[in-house]
């Protein structure tokens, strides 16, 4: 074994975006691609870390979402960190970790940090998407400023620092050696599941699984397959099988692991069968993301942020209280509602869960949301599709009631904020941007414009200021908010990895007993003409409607 020293050079297009660098499979298989950006965070790690020391005696966690080239991804990240002075690698058992669990795993053993390896909602396979990102030791994912560093540092670094060992033994449980670092290979699901345990009332839940509650979770054939098995049918005893496409596969059986009503069709069909489970989840590639469904009644990410706030004392996790809340900005406010009944904070931030981490460190917000099937808690710094689940399946124990009853009593009592995301898929860039770029351009005339009986009150392009660290993210979506509390927010993607996907987020509120029970898009289509109207979707696009809409 020797450490190697080997000559690089700058690739194109190594910004990382909404969570981490997200690009095909063939452009991170290209030769030193990986390698170029995992030494270029390793320089800005040794350069940053506040003891002076770099990696030196540090330890990381490493796994991911079990994608096609995971493994070869971890083999080659391995003999990196071997070469750059970490101490310690805790890597997940055959490379893999869910991005909670890579969460949990940082947190528990007070890790240095942790790489991740996934592309998450994104389809996988040789065809599909690879993803990368790094976690720090709060066990979130990193900030702006550190992915801004690193991406500085791979367009002018010219040379890695890679071990020539052999490759270790991934799928074997114990320690193993590569130059002076240890890996100690993990179960993955171990640290997760003792979490979950003390969050969560388990004697409860295997009382509703005793006294035959059904359930369907719909792992998509990603990396919540196991965490799922080993939590709700050997721990809480639900029957086998309630668990479903729980075997990881590298493509995940050509599915799109990305749990709304649209990829997950098998479990909406089988939700809205006559003899439908009582209850029923997806979740997403790396397990962060979920779905919840009642027998044919799916629940509104939105929805299920502003319900799990309002009964979170029934958890033993949260039973004191929550500190405060926090959504994405495009998330619908029924959280804040909610939030002002229970006289606590309700924060907005941009999109993506690394704007929620310094309100978690410090203790300002203690459940966090977003509208894309996204949340979590302070039990950990990502948002986390099993434990959603777990704190649904808490609700009906608790509450002898079912999904739908649940929602309809919160509509009952908050009124209802009927809200919907049109995706635009795979649209040229150029066509994309100088969409976004001619609306920002257009928010001066937009104010004061009239729809029906709500006037436009603010048109503008959000900017976030961090309550912790004064950091400043502008540029984060275009808001066009009503009088009436109705809004359209337009922003562009920052996963996607073909041309650009523009999103549009439609919301508006509904406290009228006679009108919570419209269909989604038809309570919102006065908002979607406006805003094709505004913004020119259809004829700058040539698409007469969205790819997805949910
Ligand atoms: C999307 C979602 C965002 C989420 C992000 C990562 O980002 O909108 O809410 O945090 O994916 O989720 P964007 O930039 O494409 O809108 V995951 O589960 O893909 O890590
Ligand atoms: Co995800």
């Amino acid at each position: 074994m020797a450490i190697q020293t080997i000559p690089t050079r700058a690739f194109e297009g190594q910004r990382p975006g909404t969570s981490g660098l997200r690009k095909k499979v063939s452009v991170f298989m290209q030769p030193l691609y990986l390698e170029n950006f995992v030494q270029a965070l390793f320089d800005v790690l040794n350069a940053s870390a506040d003891d002076g020391q770099g990696l030196q005696g540090k330890t990381l966690v490493l796994g991911g979402d079990g994608r096609y080239h995971n493994r070869a991804a971890v083999q080659t990240i391995l003999k990196l960190a071997a070469a750059n002075g970490v101490q310690q690698v805790l890597l997940g058992c055959g490379g893999i970790l869910s991005t909670p669990a890579a969460s949990a795993v940082i947190r528990r053993h007070q890790a240095f940090g942790g790489i991740i390896l996934s592309a998450s909602h994104n389809p996988g396979g040789p065809e599909g998407d690879f993803g990368i990102k790094y976690n720090a030791g709060n066990g979130g994912p990193a900030n702006e400023a550190l992915t801004e560093a690193v991406y500085a540092r791979t367009q002018v670094l010219q040379t890695l620092r890679c071990s020539d060992a052999a490759d270790i033994a991934i799928d074997r449980l114990g320690r193993q050696q590569i130059e002076q670092m240890a890996v100690e290979v993990i179960d993955p699901v171990a640290d997760y599941a003792a979490l979950m345990r003390e969050l969560f009332d388990f004697e409860a839940l295997r009382g509703l699984f005793a006294r035959g509650f059904r359930v369907r979770v719909d792992a998509m054939h990603a990396v919540g397959g196991p965490y799922a098995k080993a939590i709700l049918e050997d721990q809480l005893g639900a029957p086998v099988g309630t668990v479903v496409n729980a075997e990881p596969l590298q493509d995940f059986g050509g599915l799109h692991p990305d749990p709304n009503p649209v990829n997950a069709e098998d479990l909406m069909v089988h939700m809205a069968a006559a003899d439908a489970p009582d209850f029923g989840a997806a979740m997403d590639g790396d397990a962060d993301r979920n779905m919840v469904v009642g027998p044919n009644f799916p629940v509104s990410p939105s929805d299920s942020l502003a319900l799990m706030t309002a009964h979170a004392r029934l958890i033993p996790g949260y039973r004191d209280g929550l500190r405060g809340v926090a959504r994405s900005m495009p998330t619908s406010a029924a959280v804040d509602r909610v939030a002002q009944a229970l006289g606590i904070a309700c924060f907005e931030t941009p999109t993506g869960w690394k704007f929620f981490g310094n309100l978690l460190d410090a203790g300002r917000a203690t459940l966090c949301g977003e509208e894309s099937y996204g949340t979590g808690s302070s039990h950990v710094r990502e948002k986390d599709g099993l434990w959603a689940i777990l704190f649904w399946l808490s609700l009906q124990a608790a509450t002898g009631r079912s999904v739908e009853t649940l929602v309809r009593a919160h509509w009952a009592r908050f009124g209802r904020n009927y809200y919907s995301r049109h995706d635009y898929e795979a649209i040229p860039v150029d066509v994309a941007n100088a969409l976004m770029r001619d609306l920002r351009a257009s928010l001066p005339d937009l104010k004061g414009q009239v729809l029906g009986a709500r006037r436009l009150v603010l048109a503008d392009d959000f900017a976030y200021t961090d309550p912790i660290d004064g950091s400043v993210s502008s540029g984060q979506g275009v808001r066009l908010i009503f009088d009436d509390g109705a809004r359209v927010i337009f922003r562009l993607s920052g996963t996607g990895t073909e041309g650009a996907t523009l999103r549009l987020y439609l919301e508006r509120y509904e406290s009228d007993a006679a009108y919570l029970n419209l269909p989604v898009q038809q309570a919102l289509a006065d908002l979607a003409a406006f805003a094709d109207q505004v913004a020119g979707i259809r004829r700058r696009t040539g698409m007469q409607q969205p790819s997805v809409a949910t």
